[in-house]
Parts: C-alpha cells; structure tokens; sequence
C-alpha cells in the first residue's frame, strides 16, 4: 500500500468514526427528550370519575395534582354513566400514539360516541382523552415542559349541555395540572 493510500484509508476510518459519534449522540439526546444525558423521568397518574355523594355531581379526582416532566402514564377510573354525546368526533389525540386504551385493549384512536362520558382534555398540549362510562382507561403523556397547564372535560356532562354545572367548574370537570 502506497503511503498516499494508506493516508487516505485513515481519513475515511475518521471521518466514520466522527459520523457514527454524532449519532450516538443524536439518539442520547432522543431518548432523553432533547434534555442532553439526562435520565428520563417517568411518573404515574390516577384519576378518578364518581358521583360526589352531596352535590350529586360527576367529579374527577384528583383535579389539581403535580407530575414530574418526562414520560406520564395515566389512569382513568370512571364510574359514571354515559352521555351519549352526539356531537363527539371522539378522536384522541395528544397522548403518545395518539392513541388510548380501554379496559386494558389494544391501542385505540377513537372511542364510539355513544359510550363517552367524560373527555380529559388540556387544549394548549393538543391531549384529548375520550374516558368511556364504567371503564378504566390508560394512556400516555411526554411531557417536554415544566409549568401550569388547564384540563378540562369537554364533553357536555352539565345539566343543562355544554353550560350547566359541573362543565367547567374547578374541582369538578376542570382543573389544573402543575409539571415540575
Ligand atoms: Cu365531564
């Protein structure tokens, strides 16, 4: 091998190593959500539907709660009935997938209108879940950002549609979720 081969062969051996080091360090990087080498953080989150035995109302519980950035697996216990909302596009959407599961199913994209009776949704992070009566529903969330961010229910649960309580009340069908 001529020395001008033998140079030109080392420059190739280099210039993949360098290639294959940025993609180490590309995937590092993906893996802890753009955070460099940081460990990603994954918590856990149980919700529950049920009628408040004074106000007769549905009620999420918790409804303000703190969860860590990173990944959220997410626990919908909903004991109430359903609403048969007839306007629901009961599409989901946000969560990773865009996809949830209902009684431990395979991922699903949209549940039947007839069967929903309260959404989790938080409209500035695109999530919406479709929680279907008498059924427990996971899902989960990547969570880049730390901060306040509403949810909602936005199926019409009130008693009189989309405006009587409890649709919109705090405590209730909104509330807030504070990622640290
Ligand atoms: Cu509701």
């Amino acid at each position: 091998m001529k020395d001008s081969e033998w140079f030109g062969l080392v420059a190739i051996v280099a210039a993949v190593l360098v290639v294959a080091t940025g993609a180490l360090a590309i995937s590092a990087e993906g893996v802890a959500g753009g955070s460099g080498a940081a460990p990603v953080t994954v918590s856990y989150l149980n919700l529950t539907i049920q009628i408040n035995s004074t106000t007769g109302m549905p009620q999420y519980t918790p409804a303000n709660f703190s969860v860590a950035r990173g990944e959220l697996f997410v626990t919908i216990v909903d004991r109430d009935l359903p609403a048969s909302w007839a306007g629901c596009a009961c599409n989901v959407t946000g969560t990773q997938g865009n996809v949830e599961s209902v009684n431990g199913s395979a991922p699903v994209s949209q549940v039947s209108w007839t069967a929903v009776a309260h959404t989790f949704s938080i409209p500035s992070l695109g999530v919406n879940v479709l929680s279907p009566a008498q059924t427990t529903v996971t899902f989960s969330l990547w969570l880049n950002a730390t901060g306040s961010f509403s949810w909602m229910c936005m199926d019409p649960c009130g008693s009189d549609g989309y405006t009587g309580e409890p649709m919109g009340m705090p405590g209730y069908m909104a509330g807030t979720m504070t990622v640290v």
